[in-house]
């Protein structure tokens, strides 16, 4: 594997998977492919060396392009996506067509060129887990657990799943799937929770946690998902699914709670704000099937240095935030969040 086409290689998890690219397997060349909507930064592969990597903004939707790029790659390694539930629920048009039409051009290509082809995906395509029992048992996502998705975007992302699925099987594509679960960590959007919460905090703005803060997310360190994604690119299985976890559970009010403190502020100095529709409640993943085959484990396993290393991040880069933050605060405003 020498060329490898990287989509939304310029969003937050894509570009993290580029530099880890870079940065431990010199004999590769990275081609993103990116549209740089308003989650694609051109900042995010800043520094990278040009012969290494090349940035082609185009969408995954023109066919004529990914044929193009398609045709000279030895694997496609596919993050682009609309991303944000939130934002799935204003308006879900974009998410049907990147993330379903969008993946099956991707497919159509890899499918005529035989090109082997990754998909990555979320865990939040298994719908949503109870809470945890009072002695702290739960049940966990595994690769066989039903589809079940809730939101705009999950259900896209789920469509995509399974068009891979049927690739694999009816046309003998060499695809492999990953499902993750809650990335963190430098150069994600600051409409998600993480970066949402310590940049109101850097502006001046009261933290907003929907509900009561119950929810659980399962976090994971997305320089773990990159060397996890690399793991099953390499040595997973043609055909099969590979979860993504880092035994990172933790609600909402527990990880801005934390946030407060590393930043210095008093425990309760946030608001409640009104719920998400069809809120998904728990996530939470079993990744012993990508332990036990592929060998991988989360190298960032203490989660309160990692979040505050995200903090430190968001707090020398400014720059890569501001413009855009009175714009995501009103977008929520409107919607009472
Ligand atoms: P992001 O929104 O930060 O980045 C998405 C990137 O895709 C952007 O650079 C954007 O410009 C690009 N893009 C969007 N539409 C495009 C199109 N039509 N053509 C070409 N490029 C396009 O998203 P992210 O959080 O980095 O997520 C990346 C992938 O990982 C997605 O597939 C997402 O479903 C999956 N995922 C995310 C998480 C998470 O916690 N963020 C967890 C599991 C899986
Ligand atoms: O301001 C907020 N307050 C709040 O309480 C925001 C933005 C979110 N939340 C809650 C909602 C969720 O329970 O925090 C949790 C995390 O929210 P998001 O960052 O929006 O992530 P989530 O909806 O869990 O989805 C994420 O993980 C799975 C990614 O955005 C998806 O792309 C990925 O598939």
């Amino acid at each position: 594997m020498k060329n490898i086409v990287v989509t939304g290689g310029a969003g937050f998890i894509g570009s993290n998977f580029v530099h880890y690219i870079v940065e431990n397997h010199p004999d590769i060349h990275v081609t993103v492919l990116d549209k740089l909507t308003y989650a694609g930064n051109r900042a995010n592969l800043a520094g990278l060396p040009e012969d290494r990597v090349r940035l082609v903004v185009g969408d995954i939707l023109d066919a004529n392009l990914v044929d193009e790029l398609v045709s000279k790659a030895d694997a496609v390694v596919h993050y682009a996506a609309e991303s944000h539930n939130d934002n799935s629920l204003i308006d879900p048009s974009p998410f049907i067509q990147t993330n379903i039409v969008g993946t099956y051009t991707l497919l159509e290509a890899c499918r005529k060129y035989d090109v082997r082809y990754h998909h990555i995906s979320t865990d939040e395509v298994y719908g949503d887990l109870p809470l945890r029992d009072s002695e702290g048992n739960g049940a966990k996502f595994e690769p066989e657990s039903r589809y079940n998705p809730s939101s705009p975007y999950s259900s896209s992302k789920a469509s995509s799943d399974l068009l891979v699925r049927a690739w694999v099987r009816s046309f003998g594509l060499r695809a492999t799937i990953s499902n993750c679960s809650n990335n963190y960590g430098p150069y994600q959007h600051i409409e998600k929770f993480i970066p949402r919460q310590i940049t109101n905090i850097l502006s001046g703005i009261r933290p907003k946690l929907y509900g009561s803060g119950t929810n659980v997310r399962d976090w994971i360190h997305t320089n773990d998902h990159s060397r996890a994604v690399w793991s099953i690119l390499n040595k997973g299985k043609i055909g099969e699914t590979y979860l993504i976890g880092a035994n990172g559970e933790k609600n909402n009010k527990e990880v801005l709670e934390m946030i407060l403190e590393l930043m210095n502020k008093s425990k309760d100095d946030y608001d409640l704000v009104k719920d998400r529709p069809g809120h998904d409640m728990r996530y939470a993943i079993d990744s012993t099937k990508l332990r036990e085959e592929l060998g991988w484990k989360p190298e960032y396993t203490d989660f309160k240095s990692g979040l505050k290393h995200t903090i430190d991040w968001y707090t020398e880069h400014e720059d890569w935030w501001k413009a855009e933050k009175s714009e995501v605060e009103a977008k929520y405003a409107k919607n009472g969040q």
